[in-house]
């Protein structure tokens, strides 16, 4: 049995979360430190220069950066395969992967996220409310109707099952769940039931009463909840348990 793969990053990074549904649909195993990036120590920014989520480490190859780390996972562990194999197709794959890892991210994790989870209980700063509103009716409306149209009606965007641009794509969503956002299917019927069967994958399904515990307890707390419910953590921590602001703003 080879060794399991080390991965920083907390559970409710959408970025982790991805890089974890493809460690599991490629049965790689890992542990992990699942700290905030923002509550790194300075071995922590040797890893990762931009101090952020996720690295995985595998031996002595360090890699940041969630699409860096699963084109990596792709070309060690190649089956299953997670990209399309034809080069248009995969180049369509890319582009839908960029797109969620850089405007929904932006939109859902910069723009919603931060303000009403990580910087009210990381930072204790309030959310700006006109902002959020802002978000919610017209930013994430628009990124809506762009999925709505390229989503598939049934199945993943490359087949029956899903691939590193579906495990994206329901990655970031699930941050906007976590935030109580609520998404009216009537008006986006497509991607809500592509986002149900998403998430009714075991590689994404597993992951989330890891994610609500984690939602729940304060950050000192999460490896104990997290071991009780039998994440296969790391003995090895980067936490300080203290926040410093990131480094980079977008
Ligand atoms: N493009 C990167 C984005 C990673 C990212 O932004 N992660 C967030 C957590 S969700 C983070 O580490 N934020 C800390 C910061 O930006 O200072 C990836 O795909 O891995």
């Amino acid at each position: 049995l080879t060794k399991p793969v080390t991965i920083v990053g907390s559970y409710l990074s959408p970025y982790v979360r991805k890089v974890l549904a493809v460690l599991h649909r490629k049965g790689v195993r890992y542990e992990i430190d699942p700290i905030t990036p923002f509550m790194g120590d300075d071995r922590f920014s040797q890893l990762s220069p931009l101090r952020r989520i996720p690295v995985l480490i595998d031996g002595d190859v360090v890699l940041c950066d969630s699409t860096v780390i699963c084109e990596y996972l792709e070309e060690r562990h190649p089956a299953p395969a997670l990209y399309p194999r034809d080069p248009v197709t995969r180049a369509r794959a890319r582009w839908l992967e960029e797109y969620a890892d850089t405007r929904m991210g932006d939109v859902f994790i910069w723009q919603y996220w931060y303000p009403l989870v990580v910087n009210r209980f990381v930072f204790g700063v309030a959310p700006d409310k006109a902002a959020i509103e802002k978000t919610t009716s017209v930013e994430i409306p628009e990124v809506l109707g762009y999925l709505e149209r390229e989503l598939p009606a049934q199945g993943f965007l490359f087949g029956a099952e899903p691939g590193v641009p579906d495990l994206t794509i329901a990655a970031l969503f699930r941050n906007l769940e976590l935030g109580r956002y609520l998404l009216d299917a009537a008006r986006w019927p497509k991607t809500a039931a592509f986002l149900a069967r998403a998430n009714a994958r075991p590689e994404l399904a597993a992951l989330r009463p890891l994610e609500e515990s984690m939602l729940r307890a304060p950050p000192a707390q999460h490896r104990k909840v997290l071991a009780e419910l039998g994440a296969p953590l790391s003995v090895v921590t980067y936490d300080t348990g203290t926040p410093r602001p990131g480094i980079m703003r977008l």
